[in-house]
């Protein structure tokens, strides 16, 4: 089954928030945001701007009737700054105008007037400061401090992974427009419609049935439209509420880039202990988590950050904690991963690092400790259908890992100014909110009276072929053609109260409610035809668009059934609600069964560092993925390799800047450089490792969003080989993104 969006893409047609038309009468909104990181507000004189003609009117909070804040998990967050800023971006106020060119006129006309304090830019000086967002988390096992005295080995190392720009190719933007007595509709560029409309609700000051969301599509999330579509939003839902005016708020790529939250930037201090024999048998590890100006989703990133620390290894002895480290950064947020990757990152340099000193290769640490059936994550979950090992042994036998390593070594042999480097990085990701209440859905499904079906879900399509997904469902359960089933909008008024489309989890927990619901359908219409067919219901299923009597085709069709159905007066919608079942988290002891399944896999990556430059190529990533049962493995391969891209570019090239007052200085595409197609790998090669799938997965066929993004911390470790090949006396730095500058300096460190 193709992407069901991949004609009108390929056409242009496929319709986005800038695509809608808009009414005549609408204005268009533009932030005005903080020149400084942080300080306080002396004076703002918008007076200037206001004067522009054009220029409809300037928002600030002082024209919030409900409350001016819209931090999720923690109120620490104003939609627009009152007397204080503490980001570089962060908003002050919204100005609406006939056109954008009028609004950005305006815009250059406010003064401000900023009274400069401190700004904290790194968590390490936040943490020497003591500022932090919440209180820190530990997650603890066994007892790391008799396992360390009993180690033939310990290590201790201090490690750092930069953040990652999200870069959709769809910025954030939203239209709003005034309904009937007071209330609004919403179209969003978010993740999390039902985030938007709650938001909105409370800053209007207004009940959230007055605020209807609708999501068409998005032209990208990666988690940065979790939490930070919202603010736009809501901004521009203020304005409609004083104008009764539609108001349209699209961010350009300049002003996105410096006003959103990105990845988190970590700092981590570990200790790792082993055996003689490479078993690691305590690890130990401090993060410090850069969670910018205000909480957003940062403590529960910090969170899935403790619940991978130890990746996919059996470690008995395990304590983590993490702090939240409040700076003068814009919010930091979701991005694929959302903490997983930064955890994951530590305990592969941790391994390296002991490696080193050893004098072994990493993967014979690696796979030593690999996860086996029955072992307890520091969590407290037990893990069960566990594929760490046959996804490494799989890998290294289909792709005849000895034969590349020795094409590796004799590639270094012969050449002096380029080397080569391989590594193997396995993964095993947590599937489910980590947060146990948001793992829900629910699916309105109506039958028309001409067999035509429309399916309502709250999962947002991002790209990721959500939808397609949920067709196939309702297609498979009804027993229809898939030109019969149309997937609508993501609308709260459909849908509501739903989590936004993350973690992982949207085709399992959507899909799961639309399958419970088309069940209930085809339950009813099952007693439409055994009348129709003087036949028992038990033996009537639905095909190919034919009602089937034991499994012969009869000639009662689809839609005669419906049609009879409609006669009798038979419900032909259905909602259902799915709710994942086993799972729980006690934050009180840390402990608990909080994901659904875990997702494993292997990659073997292999580079070539020109050594004279610096500059590297990902010659193949070679990668064996627990799919468990791929309900569609044309788009489940196109998330691993999306995935690996973007771990890749985040852990090689993405570079993140921000100077010592807090000014993003990677603003544009000029100095902040994502993988293009010529430096992605030159082969990917996805091999499906052969499982039973796990039932918590829709159609046994296993979350694939996040996972293999983590693959690319492997090209970290495969170019840090490559470099070792060439300067004896390199010494690692375990500080990511790996650039060629920093590759360019490894390769001549005396
Ligand atoms: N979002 C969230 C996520 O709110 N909770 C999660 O556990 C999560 N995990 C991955 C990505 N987004
Ligand atoms: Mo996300 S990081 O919005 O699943």
């Amino acid at each position: 089954m193709k992407n069901i969006d991949s004609f009108t893409h390929v056409r242009g047609e496929s319709l986005f928030v800038d695509d809608l038309m808009i009414r005549q009468d609408a204005l268009i909104g533009l932030c005005y945001d903080s020149p400084k990181a942080h300080g306080k507000i002396i004076s703002v004189d918008y007076s200037k701007a206001e004067a522009l003609e054009g220029v409809e009117r300037i928002f600030t909070y002082k024209d919030v009737l409900g409350e001016n804040q819209i931090g999720g998990i923690i109120p620490d967050e104003p939609l627009w700054a009152e007397d204080e800023v503490h980001f570089w971006g962060q908003p002050i106020a919204f100005i609406v105008a006939k056109t954008e060119a009028i609004a950005k006129k305006a815009r250059a006309l406010i003064n401000i007037e900023i009274e400069e304090l401190p700004v904290i830019t790194t968590a390490k000086e936040a943490k020497e400061k003591g500022s932090f967002i919440n209180a820190p988390r530990s997650f603890s096992l066994g007892n790391t401090n008799d396992s360390f005295s009993n180690c033939e080995y310990v290590f201790e190392g201090e490690t750092f992974s930069n953040g990652q720009e999200h870069l959709y190719l769809e910025t954030q933007g939203c239209y709003v427009v005034p309904q009937e007595n007071g209330s609004i509709k919403i179209t969003s560029s978010t993740q999390g419609p039902t985030q938007v409309q709650k938001t909105a609700a409370k800053v209007l000051g207004i009940p959230m049935h007055k605020v209807e969301v609708d999501v068409i599509r998005l032209g990208g999330g990666f988690g940065g439209k979790e939490d930070q579509a919202t603010p736009w939003a809501v901004m521009a839902a203020v304005a409609v509420q004083h104008l009764n005016k539609p108001v349209k708020y699209m961010l350009n790529r300049h002003d996105d880039l410096r006003m959103t939250g990105k990845r988190h930037p970590y700092s981590s201090f570990f200790k790792i202990g082993l055996t003689k024999d490479l078993k690691i048998k305590a690890f130990e590890v401090e993060f410090l988590q850069n969670s910018g100006a205000a909480a957003d989703l940062s403590p529960a990133i910090a969170e899935r950050t403790l619940f991978h620390a130890t990746n996919s290894y059996f470690v008995p002895n395990v304590k983590t904690t993490v702090y939240s480290c409040k700076t003068n950064l814009p919010p930091n947020t979701a991005f694929r991963g959302f903490g997983g990757p930064q955890g994951m990152f530590v305990i592969e340099c941790a391994i390296a690092k002991a490696a080193d000193e050893i004098g072994v290769d990493r993967k014979e640490i690696q796979e030593v400790n690999l996860l086996a059936e029955n072992d307890e994550f520091s969590y407290g979950q037990i893990a069960n259908e566990v594929q760490a090992k046959k996804s490494w042994f799989t890998a290294k036998e289909k792709f005849q890992l000895e034969k590349l390593e020795q094409e590796v070594s004799d590639f270094n042999d012969k050449n002096i100014h380029f080397k080569k480097g391989i590594s193997l990085m396995p993964i095993a990701f947590g599937i489910s909110f980590t947060n146990t209440p948001m793992n829900h859905a629910r699916a309105l499904i109506h039958i028309y009276q001409d067999g035509s079906v429309g399916v309502s879900t709250g999962a947002v399509e991002m790209g990721q072929s959500v939808n397609t997904k949920m067709l196939q469902v309702a297609q498979d359960v009804l027993g229809i053609s898939a030109d019969k089933v149309k997937l609508e909008t993501t609308n709260t008024t459909r849908v509501a109260n739903t989590s936004p489309s993350a973690a992982s989890s949207t085709a399992d927990l959507n899909g799961k409610a639309v399958e419970m619901a088309c069940n209930s359908l085809i339950d009813r219409l099952k007693v439409v035809a055994s009348k129709l067919l003087s036949s028992e219901e038990k033996n009537l299923s639905f095909k190919d668009d034919f009602v089937f009597n034991d499994d012969k085709k009869t000639d009662v069709t689809w839609n005669a059934v419906i049609a009879q159905a409609m006669l009798e007066r038979v419900a032909l919608s259905e909602n259902a609600h799915y709710a994942t079942p086993i799972i729980h988290f006690d934050k009180s002891k840390e402990k608990g069964h909080p994901f659904a399944y875990h997702v494993y896999g292997t990659a073997i990556t292999i580079v070539t560092v020109d050594c004279l430059r610096g500059i590297y190529e990902i010659d193949a990533v070679k990668i064996v993925h627990d799919f468990g049962k791929s309900m569609n493995l044309g788009i489940d391969i196109g998330q691993v390799e999306g995935a690996l891209a973007q771990g890749i570019g985040w852990m090689t090239m993405e570079e993140i800047s921000y100077g010592k007052d807090g000014r993003l200085l990677s603003n544009a595409l000029s100095t902040y450089k994502v993988p293009d197609i010529f430096s992605a790998p030159k082969i990917v090669e996805t091999i499906p490792l052969e499982t039973e799938g796990n039932d918590m997965a829709i159609q046994k066929s296993k979350a694939v969003g996040e996972p293999p993004l983590m693959y690319g911390i492997g090209a970290y470790f495969a170019i840090e080989q490559a470099v070792k090949a060439f300067n004896k006396n390199y010494k690692p730095r375990y500080h990511a993104p790996f650039t060629p500058e920093k590759v360019l300096m490894g390769l001549y460190e005396k």
